[in-house]
């Protein structure tokens, strides 16, 4: 990933927790937490595929939404209309991870975007409560195009939004499919592996993995 013009950063898990919800959900259901979090968002990026696929796009809002329904009945979790609005209410506020806002400052003097499956309604909340309006420089949701990650024109709209070509832009994700998708693409994919995880098998590999962000600026400077 040697200098590139623009960074292009995934949100949901790999600026932002998403399961920093388990908190709220542990305390609605004692000890539930971290197997709902943990169904919900697989379920919420089953049906970002699924509705790809079928092109039957819904915003992310919907799909999430819908996912943590879902999962919740699955679980045979009691659920109410509040214990759905407060959990919606914090995946507008979800933690940003503990290493973030110091890569990004040391990343700063080049376009620092996000390219995300989230609605420009969840992502403008999210990025102004972690308090990084001043320092992503552009938020790009698929709701421009009208189809979620992995599929090409995704990735094309960060090409098209920045100005740079996609040979210059250097991508970020912790979810692996994502940084393969963007690698097919055309971007340098750097993948942030914080679990130690195995790579996905899907033909191709991410350019570069990390630990963490605090990995990368060493790796694009
Ligand atoms: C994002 O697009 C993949 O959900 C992840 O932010």
């Amino acid at each position: 990933m040697s200098r590139p013009a623009a960074l292009v950063f995934d949100a949901y898990g790999t600026l932002f927790d998403v399961h920093s919800v388990t908190r709220l959900a542990d305390e609605l259901w004692p000890g539930r937490g971290a197997e709902l979090s943990q169904r919900w968002r697989a379920k919420q990026l089953e049906y970002t595929w699924l509705r790809s696929l079928m092109r039957q796009h819904a915003d992310f809002g919907r799909v999430t939404e819908d996912a943590l329904r879902q999962a919740c009945e699955a679980l045979a979790l009691p659920f109410t209309e509040d214990h759905h609005r407060r959990l919606m209410d914090a995946y507008l506020r979800l933690d940003l991870f503990s290493e973030v806002r110091e890569a990004l400052a040391r990343l700063a003097g080049r376009p620092l975007a996000i390219l995300s499956n989230g609605s420009p309604a969840m992502l403008e909340p999210l990025v102004a409560h972690a308090g990084l309006a001043g320092v992503i420089t552009h938020v790009l949701s698929v709701e421009s195009v009208g189809i979620f990650k992995p599929d090409p024109r995704v990735y094309q709209l960060a090409v098209d939004r920045l100005g740079v070509p996609r040979e210059a832009i250097g991508f970020v994700s912790s979810n692996c499919w994502d940084a393969i998708g963007a690698q097919r693409f055309g971007f340098s994919a750097c993948w942030v592996n914080r679990a130690g995880a195995p790579v996905d098998r899907l033909g191709f590999e991410p350019d570069a993995v990390v630990g963490s962000l605090a990995d990368l600026p060493a790796l694009v400077s």
